[in-house]
């Protein structure tokens, strides 16, 4: 899975990208301004170290998400006319786009003319995902038009099919309708699928705020929430500098540190559980004397479907796939318990996986 961090030029992107990744890429250098950064976030999870413990596993392999802070565009604040090349590609490629915005006060970094503003900022770079996607479309349309010229009696139908339904999408766009908003037939979702446009994909946004604003963290999330829900965005503030700091401490300092400024969750952490949730992710685990693994699935995939993530094998062969929730799991404290008291079943190729799962897919080779 991977997330994006656009925004605006110093609003702290790279500074919530070091925060979230823990520092992942090494330290940003100069030579780092015209190219990507990538990092991988490992998932915390407490259910891996129980199970672990359970099964006897020589390692535990928790889920990963891959972070990417792109660098500024070239020859501007926006990201509209510079969403082309390898930019566009990392944005289309995303599964997630993380959008930061700043409310940090700072007297060594210029304040944008009207002053901080996040939802403004949120808008602007909202604006632009919705050009770069118009962009997209009406490239696509003329394509389709210029294979009008020499097209087939049965393939002018399919032609112009899809020109109806590409210019009803961009239609809804200029009015204002994200992708992700729109009502679309699971056929035009399909179709859509290939273009990767940037506002079908979840978007998170990041207030960017300073350690003196920390006590207003909660006011500045239920503001921005319902004046972002409008373009079906989630919104979240976060400490940027300060969460990038308390990354680099070892973890003792880091919860006493934390404790003291009265901060909840980790912000790293938080980020990554709300971007699970744009996706609407469930974990289920495989476990044995070997390894302990967290696996990432869309919710509503079947058991065929997860076996087949795991090895295409273990699909072609599936018999069946044994399910312990993993709370039933450690409150037996075995397998063989939970066997024993009813707490495992037998799940056919056609289960939804749940989140919790601890997955024993049985089948023939
Ligand atoms: N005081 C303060 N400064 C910040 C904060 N976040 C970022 N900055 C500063 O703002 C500038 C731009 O941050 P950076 O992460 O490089 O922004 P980017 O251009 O969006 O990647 C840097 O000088 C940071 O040190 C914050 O939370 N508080
Ligand atoms: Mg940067």
């Amino acid at each position: 899975m991977e997330v994006a961090m656009i925004g605006l030029p110093q609003s702290g992107k790279t500074t919530v990208f070091d925060a979230v990744t823990r520092g992942g890429a090494g330290p940003a250098s100069h030579a780092d301004g015209a190219r990507p950064r990538l990092a991988v976030a490992k998932v915390p999870d407490d259910r891996l170290t129980r199970l672990s413990q359970i099964f006897g596993s020589k390692r535990a392999v928790p889920n990963e998400i891959t972070y990417v802070d792109l660098p500024a565009a070239p020859g501007g604040p926006s990201i509209g006319a510079g969403v082309s090349g390898e930019r566009l590609v990392h944005l289309q490629r995303a599964d997630v786009l993380i959008i930061v915005v700043r409310a940090f006060e700072n007297p060594s970094v210029p304040t944008p003319p009207g002053g901080n503003d996040p939802e403004r900022d949120a808008r602007t770079i909202i604006d632009e995902l919705t050009l770069a996607d118009l962009e997209i479309l009406e490239r696509r349309m003329a394509r389709v038009e210029a294979g009008f010229k020499g097209a087939k009696t049965a393939e002018r139908d399919a032609l112009s099919g899809e020109l109806k339904t590409i210019g009803a999408v961009r239609s809804d766009l200029e009015d204002g309708a994200a992708v992700r908003e729109q009502a679309l037939s699971a056929e035009t979702s399909r179709m859509l699928a290939g273009f990767r446009l940037l506002t079908a994909k979840p978007v998170i946004v990041v207030a960017n705020v300073g350690e003196e604003g920390l006590d207003r963290m909660a006011e500045m999330e239920s503001r921005l929430e319902p004046a972002l829900r409008v373009c079906a965005a989630h919104a979240a503030a976060m400490c940027g500098q300060l969460e990038m700091e308390l990354a680099q401490m070892d973890p003792e300092d880091e919860a006493e540190f934390r404790a003291s400024l009265g901060l909840r969750e980790p912000g790293p952490n938080r980020m990554i559980a709300l971007t699970r949730q744009a996706l609407d992710l469930v974990t289920f685990f495989t476990a044995n004397p070997n390894e302990t693994r967290a696996w990432t699935a869309v919710r509503g995939t079947t058991a065929i479907q997860a076996a087949s993530r795991i090895h295409t094998d273990i699909a072609k062969g599936f018999i069946r796939a044994e399910t312990i929730g993993f709370e039933d799991l450690s409150r037996c404290g075995s397998v063989a318990e939970a066997r024993k008291r009813g707490a495992l079943r037998h799940e056919g190729r056609d289960y939804p996986v749940t989140e919790g799962d601890v997955v024993n897919i049985l089948f023939n080779v």
